[in-house]
């Protein structure tokens, strides 16, 4: 038995597996408490420009935004905090009240940043 053919792909495939390094596109599903348009077109656009982020959709039945960033660029924790910032809801946290009072008037009537209330049975 040749040690030597036994190191060569190894040595091979540990190379390009380090080579092979893409950039490390994470996912986070935030909870929010969006309920109208406006606040698809608030979160989405603003979002975008936080660190890393490559992609923001809302989805409005679920009230669920879905957020796709560099896993090396930013956190779920700062998304949820930048969302709160926004004045809307992220997981369990109501919007920021400040930020809430100058969310469209729509918003504002649906109490969108808040949280959602217990379905009453
Ligand atoms: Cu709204």
């Amino acid at each position: 038995m040749n040690l030597k053919s036994l190191f060569l792909p190894i040595l091979l495939l540990l190379g390009a597996n380090a080579a092979a390094q893409p950039a490390k596109t994470a996912h986070v599903d935030i909870k929010s408490s969006t309920v109208c348009d406006m606040c698809v077109q608030t979160i989405e656009s603003n979002l975008i420009y936080e660190k890393g982020v490559k992609k923001v959709h809302v989805d409005l039945p679920t009230s669920t935004v879905h957020v796709e960033y560099d896993a090396k660029k930013n956190t779920p924790e700062a998304l949820r905090a930048a969302l709160v910032k926004l004045g809307y809801a992220a997981d369990g946290t109501p919007g920021d009240p400040k930020a809430f009072a100058k969310l469209p008037a729509c918003c504002q009537k649906e109490g969108c940043g808040k949280l959602p209330e217990q379905p009453a049975h």
